[in-house]
């Protein structure tokens, strides 16, 4: 499975879902396949959507939190796998898609195929852990844990791609995908 092709089918998936994705190329892959007021890109700060996500799955348990992260990003951050099985929001979906490398940047190779993530996540608490390597697999489980109560972790064996290609950037700056995002969450509010 190809980054783009994992990206497609969250972004098919989706529906009123908050979406917090990872610096980078995930961000990128987000905003050209589907630009929507529900996705916060963290356009610099590297390991910390996971974190975001945490934040805002805390303060809106009613709305449910998808995070699209990167191998590079949550080896950086490692700690907020314990975070989460501590604090355990029902509502966040953690979706990691594990290249390894740091496709980003000219894809340099991370540590990920020597650190089993996903034994990590699931003696930190996570209740769902799942690994995928197959397109199939990954939307079924995908669905799934969209329906089911987590924090669930979905490990997404993808490959690494060619940097060639050209892929745009998020042509929103910071503020302004801070501030639609949090419109778009006071609209859906204001709507119950
Ligand atoms: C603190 C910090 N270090 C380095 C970078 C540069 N950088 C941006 S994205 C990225 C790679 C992220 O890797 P990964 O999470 O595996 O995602 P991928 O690029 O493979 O999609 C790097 C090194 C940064 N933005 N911030
Ligand atoms: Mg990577």
């Amino acid at each position: 499975m190809k980054m783009t092709q994992a990206v497609r089918t969250v972004m098919r998936q989706l529906g009123n879902e908050l979406l917090v994705t990872a610096n980078g190329r995930i961000s990128r892959e987000a905003f050209s396949l589907k630009d929507r007021s529900e996705n916060f890109y963290m356009i610099g700060s590297m390991g910390l959507a996971s974190s975001i996500a945490l934040g805002l799955a805390l303060n809106r348990p009613e709305r449910k939190v998808v995070i699209l992260d990167g191998d590079g990003n949550l080896l950086m951050g490692l700690g907020i796998l314990a975070q989460v099985g501590a604090l355990l929001p029902k509502n966040l979906i953690h979706i990691v898609l594990d290249n390894g490398v740091y496709g980003s940047t000219g894809n340099q190779p991370t540590i990920s195929s020597q650190v089993r993530l996903e034994n990590i996540a699931k003696s930190s608490g996570y209740p769902v852990v799942v690994k995928v390597t197959e397109r199939g697999a990954f939307e079924t489980t995908l669905k799934r844990c969209l329906k089911t109560s987590g924090p669930s972790f979905m490990l997404a064996k993808i490959k690494p791609d060619n940097m060639a290609d050209s892929l745009g950037r998020v042509a929103h700056g910071p503020l302004e995908i801070k501030k639609r995002f949090m419109d778009s969450i006071d609209r859906e509010e204001r709507h119950r």
